[in-house]
């Protein structure tokens, strides 16, 4: 297994079958997103779909406090507007993350997810929240504005009034409001943040593995495309999977009242 600096990384994490945990590791800095955090995560995401053992994600921040306080002000703070323009800066987070990462992540939200923290929350298929997260994207006070998909991602979950407040005001929002806001999946207790994200991580990861890959791109399609198109990306995806030895098995479990017996094919 890799060796990371700023990330801690545990397969068939706390002997959860097929369950990754990905622990963003720099408590010091409130979990800040430097390049080497990025850089580490983009090869950790990559390792995780390549391994056939493992079928759920989750990504969450070390120490009690944040998820990710943002992008790493520090290392921005010098950095000309043709530096971000030429290296498209941002850009790998959604190219190298989420686009190539077709098995399910769950970011587990375990205290502050400002700015970058909330955009890189935002691009896992589902937030738990622990009760004393807080959402945000501060960026206006820095004087630029979300540059990881905040204002996209926010936008699509959580509507244009909150969203353009959020934005405007680089208020946080609590766990309670976010769950009311569509923005998380679920708030937990803080001590069983990860403990319930786990259980939930394997219940997706007991699941047949095309079947798990099929329903995640499926519900994507809703964001990328016209309900007509969703709808037959939906059926054509639905008419492939019954060809798979994992539906014959499922139908059959179900039938003979068992538990199915994936294939993964
Ligand atoms: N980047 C770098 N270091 C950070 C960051 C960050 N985003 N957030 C916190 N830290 C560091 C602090 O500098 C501090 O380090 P040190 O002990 O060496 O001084 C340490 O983490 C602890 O932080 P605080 O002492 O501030 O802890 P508090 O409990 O007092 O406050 C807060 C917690 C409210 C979360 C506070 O730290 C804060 O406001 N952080 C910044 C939040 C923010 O603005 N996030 C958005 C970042 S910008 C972004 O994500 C998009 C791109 C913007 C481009 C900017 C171009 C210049």
């Amino acid at each position: 297994m890799a060796t990371y600096e700023t990330i801690l990384v545990e397969t068939d994490s706390r002997g959860t079958k097929g369950v990754t945990l990905l622990t963003i590791n720099r408590p010091q800095a409130l979990n800040a997103l430097n390049s080497k955090v990025l850089e580490e995560l983009i090869h950790a995401f990559a390792a995780y779909q390549a391994d056939a053992t493992q079928l759920c994600a989750i990504l969450t921040g070390s120490g009690d406090k944040a998820f990710a306080a943002g992008a790493d002000i520090k290392e921005m703070s010098d950095k000309a507007a043709a530096d971000f323009f030429l290296d498209d800066f941002f850009s790998p987070w959604t190219a190298e993350i989420v686009k190539k990462t077709r098995k399910p992540w769950i970011a587990a939200v375990n205290g502050f997810a400002l700015g970058g923290g909330c955009e890189l929350a935002m691009m896992a298929d589902f937030i738990i929240a622990s009760d004393k997260a807080r959402f945000g994207q501060p960026e206006i006070k820095l004087g630029v504005a979300p540059g990881m998909g905040g204002s996209q991602r926010l936008t699509r979950a959580i509507g244009k009034s909150k969203s353009m407040e959020m934005c405007l005001t680089g208020r946080m929002m609590n766990a309670e409001e976010a769950e009311r806001s569509n923005l998380v999946a679920r708030v937990v207790p803080h001590e069983e943040l990860i403990a319930e994200t786990l259980k939930t991580a394997a219940t997706i990861a007991g699941m047949p593995p095309m079947a798990v890959i099929a329903n995640k791109e499926m519900v994507n399609s809703a964001f990328e495309m016209t309900l007509d198109q969703g709808l037959i990306v939906e059926r054509r995806i639905f008419q492939i999977l019954t060809a798979s030895e994992d539906k014959a098995e499922g139908m059959a479990a179900f039938i003979e009242k068992r538990e199915g017996q994936w294939k993964g094919r």
